[in-house]
């Protein structure tokens, strides 16, 4: 495993997030986002859907197969297409993970993508501020188009991975991220933070990598969603960091 630049761990503990560029070769990207809409346009199967978890409440919240407001949702990556096992062990992102969870395990692998006039999250910590555990939850945020402001890009407040405290929408502290497809936004994920609304239609699919501290509750239950075919492609590493 390479050792994260240090620079990035740096801004990643100080910031609760830092952002690496250029992580996902051009033909990778497209793979990715052809992949993608392919899965959308696929009928569920309940068997390989596993619920995903709402924010409303700030915390994991209540399990969800669908969003009302159109957003684009699926769960389960991992067992959909072999491309998204590459993604969850990728040397310098999980580097960073590790920086701040030496022991992680995978909790979910999702897509989420706001359509025009969907997508608004309120700014939320995941499993809420830091206990006395420490960090229990890291998402890795893999950006398969261009994200700014207009198109329902992640938006997050620096710092706030250390406090309880919450923030109203228009906290001038609020930063979006803008980044090329590629990138990969690291994100400590008791930052408070929250996708925003698409507002121009352009596409923005973005996978979480999500991650937890080995012994929590995974947010997918993988020894029930991931079918044994899969498993047993995984090989034995992959498989441990699903913790099966
Ligand atoms: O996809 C995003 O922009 C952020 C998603 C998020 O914060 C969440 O689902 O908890």
């Amino acid at each position: 495993m390479s050792t994260p630049a240090p620079e990035a761990a740096e801004q990643l503990g100080r910031d609760g997030v830092v952002i690496v560029t250029g992580v996902l070769e051009p033909a990778a990207i497209e793979r990715g986002c052809a992949l993608l809409d392919e899965i959308y346009a696929r009928p569920r199967d309940l068997a390989l859907e596993a619920p995903g978890y709402s924010v409303d409440s700030g915390a994991a919240g209540e399990p969800i197969l669908a969003l009302p407001d159109g957003t684009r949702f699926v769960t389960n990556l991992v067992s959909k297409d072999a491309f998204f096992a590459d993604l969850i062990d990728d040397p310098t992102v999980l580097g960073l993970v590790r920086s701040l969870i030496p022991d992680p395990v995978l909790s979910s692998l999702n897509s989420l993508e706001p359509v025009l006039g969907s997508g608004h999250q309120t700014l939320h910590r995941d499993e809420g501020p830091v206990g006395p555990e420490g960090v229990v939850t890291v998402n890795t945020l893999w950006l398969f188009d261009d994200v700014d402001a207009d198109n329902g890009a992640t938006r997050y407040v620096p710092g706030t991975q250390e406090t309880d405290e919450l923030a109203e929408p228009d906290d001038p502290r609020v930063q979006y991220v803008t980044a090329p497809a590629g990138s990969v936004v690291v994100m400590n994920a008791h930052t408070l933070h929250g996708a925003s609304v698409n507002l121009d239609g352009r596409r923005r699919r973005i996978v979480h990598v999500y991650f937890t501290r080995r012994g929590r509750r995974t947010q997918t239950d993988w020894a029930t969603y991931v079918p044994s075919s899969v498993r047993d492609a995984l090989g034995p590493d992959r498989r441990a960091l699903l913790g099966l």
